[in-house]
């Protein structure tokens, strides 16, 4: 095939790894299985069939590291090169698995925080199993995920994932406690999304890069691109909060206005409509209030 018809196809790109992505939930399945029962069955329950999401970050991580496949790779088959090679593509789908698992760690804790329902199209479960188990399941996967990254031996890849839980910590506390004045900032609300959402995939992108043995060049690239990814990503599902339903996004629509936050969507709303702000000021406990705000957008 030449380039041109291979880009008029636009493949899905789940598609493209999808072998490999039903190994890596396999692979977690086995990572997260745990010793007392009541945990292994909490700490299980976002790997199994039906509710493992959409997958968006390992798919990402295993097309990153297909595209950086480590170079003189493709020599003969069963050449020392080769085997070399296919270590190095296990090692970086190890980062895939190790994402996801930090991924679905922040979304047990912050179920909890917000008190939600539903969760990947399924009851969340802080609602099936209580708070206190969310929490230690969310703990448990984080330290498997420790454990996992410690195998890889790489200390600079150890340090940009323990960086990116940092991120997500950070991210969220910035969400949940911070004046009225910076939550209605959009520079605020970059820096927000890049901890929230962006810093994982851009981490975990660099890491895929440096196991393969690129240079720093490569992998600053690799971040950057993970980075501005994680940004249009977090956006879209900032805009699909105020159109999807409840059947597409796999939860509520309108969490976020009903949870006082403020996003983009309704940042460009405000500038070009002033009047918005003393809306926004009365607050969305009020079903009428919401219903007025999404006149504006
Ligand atoms: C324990 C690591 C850790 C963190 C605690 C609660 C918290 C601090 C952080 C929350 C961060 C968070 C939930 C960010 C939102 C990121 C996001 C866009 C989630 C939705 O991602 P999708 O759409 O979800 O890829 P699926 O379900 O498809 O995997």
């Amino acid at each position: 095939q030449d380039g041109a018809s291979r880009h008029e196809e636009r493949q899905d790109p789940f598609e493209l790894v999808a072998d490999e992505l039903s190994i890596l939930a396999n692979r977690l399945r086995s990572m997260v299985a745990a010793e007392v029962p009541k945990l292994a069955s909490a700490a299980e329950y976002f790997f199994k069939v039906g509710a493992e999401g959409k997958r968006f970050r390992p798919t990402v991580l295993l097309l990153m590291a297909s595209a950086l496949k480590f170079p003189m790779s493709d020599t003969t088959e069963g050449g020392v090169l080769s085997i070399l090679a296919d270590k190095l593509r296990t090692r970086q789908q190890n980062i895939a698995e190790i994402t996801e698992m930090i991924h679905v760690a922040s979304l047990l804790h912050d179920d909890v925080l917000d008190d939600a329902d539903t969760r990947r199209g399924v009851r969340s479960l802080n609602l099936i199993m209580g708070n206190k188990l969310s929490v230690l399941a969310g703990d448990f996967l984080l330290s498997r995920a420790c454990v996992a990254l410690a195998a890889l031996g790489n200390t600079e890849v150890v340090s940009l994932m323990a960086t990116a839980v940092e991120h997500l910590v950070t991210g969220e506390t910035m969400q949940i406690s911070t004046s009225r004045e910076q939550r209605r900032s959009m520079e605020y609300y970059l820096q927000k999304t890049y901890y929230k959402t962006a810093s994982l995939i851009s981490n975990s992108c660099k890491a895929v890069a440096i196991l393969a043995g690129h240079t720093a060049d490569v992998s600053m690239h690799a971040y950057e691109y993970g980075r501005n990814l994680g940004l249009a990503f977090q956006l879209i599902d900032d805009v699909l909060d105020f159109t999807g339903t409840s059947a597409s996004l796999g939860k509520g629509s309108l969490s976020d206005i009903r949870h006082g936050i403020i996003t983009a969507p309704m940042l460009y709303a405000m500038e070009e409509f002033p009047e918005l702000h003393d809306v926004v000021d009365r607050g969305f406990e009020n079903d009428a209030n919401v219903e007025l705000a999404l006149d504006y957008l």
